[in-house]
């Protein structure tokens, strides 16, 4: 009984919490095209929002391109930083943990000179269902209502 207690209380923390991290996209950069010259990551960036959590992958063959975060400076220059190292992998991935506009670009001879270089602004969260107040906001979509709703009827068969 106890043991089924504490089961309901955990699977509602998960079911409330859940969806805001199933809500958070995971981005590879150039779609299919992947990270790469030749490519025009402006317009690939143009239409997508970024929000906090959200994820970039950067897929390339690794030795041939790299990624270096690099300042609104060092996107217009082409300047790799000094003290950062380059991600190498060719599956890089990137989790967008702060707000702001943030520069990525390749490092790898000319690369970035020639337009492999990603400009993107993050935004705070992830758009919430309008909440009237903060009370309101964590029971604001209907998903995580019925889910709850749920979830109590199963606690309520669990105790009898
Ligand atoms: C941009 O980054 C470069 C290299 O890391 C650094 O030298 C420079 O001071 C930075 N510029 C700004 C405005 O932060
Ligand atoms: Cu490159």
């Amino acid at each position: 009984m106890a043991a089924n207690k504490q089961f309901f209380v955990i699977l509602s923390i998960v079911v409330i919490i859940l969806p805001s991290i199933a809500s958070a996209t995971d981005y590879t950069v150039g779609d299919d095209r992947g990270w790469k010259t030749n490519f025009d990551y402006a317009a690939w960036a143009k239409d997508k929002q970024f929000y906090v959590g959200d994820t970039l992958l950067f897929k390339y063959a690794a030795g041939s391109h790299n990624v270096f975060k690099v300042n609104g400076t060092g996107f217009k220059e082409c300047t790799k930083p000094e003290l950062t190292l380059a991600l190498t992998t060719g599956n890089d991935v990137i989790t967008l943990a702060t707000p702001g506009r943030k520069w990525y670009i390749c490092g790898v001879g000319q690369h970035c000179a020639g337009g492999q270089k990603l400009f993107i602004t993050v935004q705070d969260a992830a758009p919430q269902p309008a909440p009237t107040s903060s009370a309101n906001g964590i029971f604001a979509s209907g998903y995580q209502m019925v889910l709850i709703a749920m979830v109590a009827v199963g606690a309520l068969f669990a105790m009898v």
